[in-house]
């Protein structure tokens, strides 16, 4: 798991091989370039500053410290319901799939197609179901997405199903309507379960860095998320903002998708991920 991490993330360690020189100057050029944010970098230069270990252990262990949120448990009586939502084209789909894969490896999954708008996007789930082998509620465009996580969910009751993996429409964030769609299939997860999805997750392009900020905090404003999935970290250099993204959205990172195919997605853990950049 750490080697695949290591080689997928060639682009972002390349920028902090330059840390080797342990200079401040260098390290604070390494995390702006590896978009850590200026309020970040400071927070983390102002602690390399007073130390008077060594500096590279500091600044692993800082960053350690920033990306260690915690995380919402898997707990109580299955199923467990993780519904992914975010803007268009930021992975949902091919992570929904790498899910299926992962979870089925232990438990009875079912995919659930709400993506009710895009042509085909019934059939590309439809697709990955056979390739990952589980089942799938299929939907037809323009059909309510919320009746089609309802059937879903009498279906996992029925089936005793242990894992829902939700895939919805691509939207972006000013569409107030479309934020209304996600609010109604919330409110039919929580007609079976109380408590709403165990994991309602936003997926973020990881290559859009920082810029992504503003739009996952409208979608965390509107249907109240509890944790992130970085997709594309092996096509970027600027994944430090995977810093900035968590803790100014106060959400913690559970995934990173780190290529296109089913098996390219790794659990985040916060020592792994910083270990992988530098050594
Ligand atoms: N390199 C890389 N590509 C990825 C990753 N995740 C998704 N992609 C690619 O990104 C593109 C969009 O992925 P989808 O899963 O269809 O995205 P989506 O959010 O479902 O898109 P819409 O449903 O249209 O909103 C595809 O070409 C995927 O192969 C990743 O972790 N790494
Ligand atoms: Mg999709």
């Amino acid at each position: 798991m750490l080697s695949n991490l290591v080689s997928r993330l060639s682009k972002l360690r390349k920028t902090f091989s330059h840390t080797s020189e342990a200079s401040l100057e260098v390290i604070e050029d390494v995390l702006i370039q590896a978009d850590v944010g200026v309020k970040y970098t400071s927070i983390i230069l102002q602690k390399l500053a007073k130390t008077k270990s060594n500096v590279l252990v500091v600044l692993k262990d800082e960053m350690i410290r920033l990306l260690s949120l915690a995380k919402p448990e898997l707990e109580g009586e299955p199923p467990f319901i993780i519904m992914v939502s975010g803007v268009n084209g930021s992975g949902k789909t091919t992570t929904v799939a790498k899910l299926a894969s992962l979870y089925s490896q232990q438990a009875s999954v079912l995919l659930v197609s709400a993506d009710t708008y895009r042509d085909a996007a019934h059939e590309q789930l439809n697709i990955w179901s056979r390739r990952v082998g589980v089942e799938i509620v299929g939907s037809q465009k323009g059909q309510d997405s919320a009746a089609v996580v309802y059937d879903a969910m009498g279906k996992a009751g029925s089936k005793k199903i242990e894992y829902v993996i939700i895939d919805t429409a691509g939207r972006l964030h000013t569409r107030t309507d479309l934020m209304e769609e996600l609010k109604k299939i919330l409110r039919v997860v929580k007609k079976f379960k109380s408590g709403g999805p165990d994991h309602n997750l936003l997926t973020i392009d990881a290559t859009l860095g920082q810029n992504s900020i503003q739009q996952a905090r409208i979608f965390t404003e509107g249907i109240g998320l509890n944790g992130l999935i970085l997709t594309k970290f092996d096509g970027t250099a600027k994944g430090g903002a995977i810093i900035p993204i968590s803790n100014e959205l106060h959400l913690p990172v559970l995934y990173l998708g780190i290529g296109e195919g089913v098996e390219d997605i790794i659990e985040f853990e916060p020592k792994d991920f910083v270990h992988a950049l530098f050594d």
